[in-house]
């Protein structure tokens, strides 16, 4: 079905146009039938593309259709310097003046730009923040959890300094990490390799509170008449990245881990033709793996019981990725794909935890008539028109179980000529490299020396470096197009690349982590490293793209680059790697990439934030902080261009280090 080769976008868009997969094409209520996929060419995921004729007949607004409608007004966007912290102003769109107070767009660029990574920090730090707090619980006997990895509790109970015990090591995490007033977070000093915990002491960006504390210093500041230095805001922009990392990323995983179990690898099936007529669908939702964990018992329990239709539990965004990885959960759909989950008219129950939730579906269920409900569990994260039950983990397994009530009832409520999931076949997945699984694969390639496994074939050239492509999908482009394209040119030139994130669906879509020997789209070297792995492990095959897990799961990729830099012995930014968020949306993607650039880590950005109108941030982000921290951002949407960057970037480091084959 798909090309293989390089394909230009507008050629892209002239094939899936001429198969009108792009003119509206509504799909009837009830009928199964639509166009195919252009013969022979590369189409974007005709899955998707049915299902966006569907909901258009049913008159259901997808974010693309509200990304449409906003274009007029966003188009002037990220030229904007606009400041909204006082009521001197507004100061709108300041372009060569400045602001009522007297400061000039570039601050307020930058100004701008740290609040909004402020956010995506505080994202993640409440996400650490929540899972810590049942790590607690459960050293309390009060939540309906336990401990499944008690050596690596006990491995990051030494690597923090504390006792063992699931108190004691929650306790240091909320005491400690995330609300110290005084002190350097204890993950932070156990993660970040000591030559880089010097630069940013050096360079003023190392933390010296707990995360809590240090958003609440970067929101001291922003505000009105404090910090007017730009390059003093985007060094703080930097010191959020730190806090994203070390406060709440890393701490999201371990515990998370420790909790529901390490991933190991994994084969399960993804897009939303995993949707089963035949069954009560209901999908988890979000970021925080814990109410999908309990979900999931639920329904197994549930199915044991039943000689009716069986409960099928489905992922999407981030907790469908934690749940693929540790329970084996078929995916149903990413950030873009909420409101064609609903379209199917098969769907019982959307259950959601936190972050990255279209509002957009409470107007997808009303405008296509579906019986579709959906529930909001925490109380930061409510939307208008859908059920609100707060999720207690005291009453996890309770909740759960009502919850699956929730969805058989809500069955007899289908309208079964309302139903139309495409006929194409679900893709095949293959995920779980948690850090430790990825290290057991290579152990078997080199027992006693795993992480010499990787670096003996990055150092004879069969791996010509390794790229992590993280992030969202957009919809401001082709769905898909850019990442997936990107991807395809960095493994055909023998570049490994690891995923986290909403871009490993549209990955897995076109056959990208696929478990398949015949694969012809990876470079001859890397292929012969990627085959040799799999035969040691006893595997027919691995996918040609790793699979690390959720977004928070970005600690993990940190993990592998610090074990191959300490092998070499040279520091990250002299390593030949490079990072891409080729589609990213979130905000939280913004403190991600400035952690990267502070770990010395070449950064692609597929669309820029909105500092287009300053000059000065855009030369200090693309340019300037090289000098500081080895790293830096690149913006460049074109995948090829992207991908041809990258590459160049990862074999001026090889030049760099001497490694000439
Ligand atoms: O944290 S990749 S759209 S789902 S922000 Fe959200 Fe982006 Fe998807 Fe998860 Ni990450």
């Amino acid at each position: 079905m798909l090309e293989k080769g390089k394909i230009s976008r507008r050629r892209f868009l002239q094939l899936a146009g001429a198969a009108g997969l792009i003119a509206a094409s509504p799909i009837g209520m009830g009928t199964a039938s639509a166009s195919t996929p252009p013969p022979g060419g590369y189409t974007i995921d005709p899955i998707t593309m049915k299902m966006k004729w569907r909901a258009k007949s049913l008159g259901i607004k997808t974010v693309w259709d509200r990304f449409a409608a906003n274009q007029v007004k966003s188009a002037n966007a990220p030229l904007q310097a606009t400041c909204l912290m006082c009521q001197q102003g507004p100061c709108i769109d300041v372009k060569n003046g400045v602001g009522v107070c007297g400061i000039n767009k570039d601050i307020i660029i930058a100004k701008n730009l740290v609040s909004e990574t402020a956010r995506g920090a505080a994202a993640h730090v409440g996400h650490a923040r929540r899972v810590a707090t049942i790590l607690k619980g459960v050293g309390e006997g009060s939540v309906d959890y336990s401990v499944k990895e008690p050596d690596k509790l006990a491995a990051l109970a030494g690597h923090l300094g504390c006792g063992n015990s699931a108190s004691e090591v929650a306790n240091t995490i909320l005491n400690h990490d995330i609300s110290s007033l005084t002190e350097t977070p204890k993950m932070l000093e156990y993660m970040a390799l000591d030559d880089r915990k010097t630069l940013w002491e050096d360079k003023g960006i190392l933390l010296k509170n707990g995360g809590a504390i240090e958003i609440v210093e970067a929101g001291n500041s922003l505000a009105m008449g404090m910090d007017a230095d730009m390059e003093n805001l985007l060094l703080r922009a930097c010191r959020l990245g730190l806090v994203d990392a070390y406060c709440g990323m890393h701490v999201a995983t371990n515990v998370q881990d420790i909790l529901l179990g390490i991933p190991g690898p994994v084969t399960i099936k993804t897009n939303l033709s995993v949707i089963d007529k035949s069954k009560i669908n209901v999908i988890v939702h979000g970021h925080i793996p814990f109410l999908s964990d309990a979900v999931i018992r639920a329904a197994d329990a549930y199915n044991k019981g039943t000689s009716g239709p069986k409960v099928n539990v489905l992922g999407m965004c981030c907790t469908g990725m934690e749940a693929l990885m540790r329970n084996g959960v078929n995916f149903a759909g990413d950030i873009l794909q909420q409101e064609l989950a609903i379209a199917t008219g098969a769907v019982e129950l959307i259950v959601i935890d936190i972050q990255c939730t279209q509002p957009g579906m409470v107007a997808a269920v009303s405008a296509g008539g579906m019986h579709t409900k959906i529930v909001t569990t925490d109380p930061k994260s409510k939307i208008e028109g859908t059920t609100y039950m707060e999720f207690k983990a005291e009453e996890a397994d309770n909740f759960a179980s009502n919850l699956i009530q929730m969805a058989v009832s809500n069955y007899s409520n289908r309208n079964q000529s309302k139903v139309y999931i495409p006929n194409d076949k679900p893709s095949k997945m293959m995920g779980g490299f948690s850090t430790e699984a990825l290290l057991a694969a290579l152990d078997k390639v080199k027992p006693g020396d795993p992480v010499g496994a990787l670096v003996d074939n990055i150092v004879n050239g069969n791996i010509r470096g390794v790229a992590a492509v993280i992030g969202c999908v957009t919809p401001r482009d082709t769905y898909g197009y850019r990442t997936v394209e990107l991807i395809k040119k960095l493994i055909k030139n023998n570049i490994l690349v690891v995923l986290t994130g909403c871009v490993a669906t549209v990955a897995s879509y076109h056959d990208l982590l696929r478990p398949d020997p015949t694969y012809p789209g990876v470079g001859e070297s890397l292929a012969a490293v990627m085959r040799a792995i799999a035969e040691a492990n006893s595997l027919e095959a691995i996918p040609p793209c790793l699979f690390m897990g959720a977004c928070v799961d970005n600690s993990r990729i940190e993990e592998v680059v610090n074990a191959v830099a300490n092998k070499v012995g040279v520091r990250i930014d002299q390593l030949p790697i490079a990072g891409s968020a080729p589609e990213y949306i979130a905000e939280k993607a913004i403190p991600i990439g400035f952690w990267t650039v502070a770990l010395g880590i070449f950064t692609h950005l597929g669309d820029a934030p909105n500092v287009g109108g300053s000059a000065r941030v855009v030369k200090w982000l693309c340019d300037d902080v090289e000098a500081i921290f080895g790293g830096k951002f690149y913006v460049e949407p074109d995948p090829y261009a992207a991908a041809a960057k990258l590459i160049e970037v990862i074999e001026q480091k090889r030049d760099s280090l001497g490694l000439t084959t």
